[in-house]
């Protein structure tokens, strides 16, 4: 801390000093002309090369960015409406590129171009209507264009057909995980609430509602390939996102109201790791992992599990502290694998009968346990308030 004074003190004088001897230069007017502060011809050279070097510099790393981490986005998408994203994705990628790369161009050449000389002089322009109708027209109608197409394509994403057959699935956010819960045999989710969270109905299914009893409640989302799957997201206290990103899926979870999404998975998850790109990826992340283990197994730590891709969902609002780490692993299995899983997990109702079950025989023998201390502590309190009264009894 002393040093930083001591360093911001000597800044200042320097400043002053400096402030000082511009003060001594200007008393000096008259006395000898100095034009140092006036850009020469050179001067306006170099700026302008420096310019262009600059201009050089912003493309130069615009495409070596490109090269160097364009491979880093999504690939392939896993979902039907996902190449639809794609599509709108690229194209304003596109958009925005060849915009950028003109006008930073135009930019830096007529500021080059017209740069500081003695035998020029400025020209007096006050406006053009040709021009500020084409610069405002031109943008309007390739806007209007993108955000049409992004309203056709949002369109098409979110509408679901109530005589549609697609499979309910609710989303369930609480910082910081996430659950799910399956609507069953009759495909139609028990009504919840958050005042019925008791004991394992961690998610307040109401299980009066009849449409409850066959819910299923899960920590690892599946989901079939070729099957809508709608789902209706619910939070339980602050903000989240539900955000699938090999889908192209994202939808907020706002405390108190249910929102949805609904998409059709189109690979497995067997299928996706098998895609060239991805074993290129995987193959990529282990040989990283391989390095670091021989690192780590070196200062004596333990080694780095090997990889495998799956899908994941995450959490993309910054809900608190633990948001980064608040994530489900999805599995998209074949129909036939999907309703083998289903049929293997119990019901919400079975849970709850079967915690009660458990609780049963303990309930038995710890009232008499709780009561028997209960009795002892309140004699406890009754001998030392007795005592109390006596002590201050024989101060008097
Ligand atoms: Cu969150």
């Amino acid at each position: 801390m002393t040093s930083l004074l001591v360093i911001i003190v000597l800044v200042l004088l320097a400043v002053a000093l400096w402030q000082l001897t511009k003060i001594f230069d200007l008393t000096q007017v008259g006395a000898s002309s100095d034009d140092s502060q006036v850009a020469s011809d050179n001067d306006n050279n170099i700026q302008g090369y420096v310019m262009f070097g600059f201009l050089a510099f912003i493309y130069i790393f615009t495409i070596y960015g490109l090269l160097k981490w364009g491979g880093l986005a999504l690939h392939t998408p896993a979902s039907e409406h996902g190449l639809l994203v794609d599509n709108l994705m690229n194209i304003t990628w596109v958009l925005i590129f060849l915009v950028q790369f003109i006008t930073q161009g135009l930019l830096y050449w007529f500021s080059f171009k017209n740069r500081g000389n003695k035998d020029k002089k400025a020209l007096f322009f006050a406006d053009s209507n040709k021009l500020e109708a084409i610069w405002s027209i031109i943008p309007s109608v390739v806007l209007a264009c993108l955000i049409l197409y992004g309203l056709y394509a949002w369109n098409n994403i979110m509408f679901v057909d109530k005589d549609e057959d697609v499979i309910e699935i609710e989303l369930y956010a609480q910082q910081f995980k996430w659950t799910a819960r399956y609507a069953g045999q009759d495909n139609v989710l028990g009504k919840a609430n958050v005042r019925l969270i008791e004991g394992v109905n961690t998610l307040g299914v109401d299980m009066s509602d009849p449409n409850a009893q066959d819910d299923i409640v899960v920590s690892e989302l599946h989901i079939p390939k070729g099957k809508k799957v709608h789902f209706k997201m619910r939070s339980q206290d602050v903000l989240h996102s539900a955000y699938f990103p090999h889908f192209r899926a994202q939808m907020n979870c706002v405390p108190g109201m249910v929102t949805e999404f609904a998409f059709v998975p189109t690979y497995t998850t067997a299928e996706y790791r098998e895609l060239p790109f991805m074993v290129e990826k995987v193959a990529n992340i282990n040989k990283l992992r391989a390095e670091k283990s021989i690192e780590l197994v070196a200062k004596g730590g333990t080694a780095l599990d090997p990889y495998t891709f799956d899908y994941l969902l995450l959490c993309n609002k910054i809900c608190g502290a633990s948001h980064y780490n608040m994530q489900m692993k999805v599995v998209v299995d074949t129909p036939e694998d999907y309703k083998k899983w289903l049929s293997e997990k119990t019901t919400l109702a079975q849970d709850i009968k079967a915690a009660k079950a458990a609780e049963k025989p303990a309930e038995g023998a710890a009232p008499t346990t709780d009561t028997a201390a209960k009795v002892i502590d309140t004699v406890k309190t009754v001998v030392d308030t007795v005592k109390a009264a006596v002590a201050k009894v024989a101060m008097k």
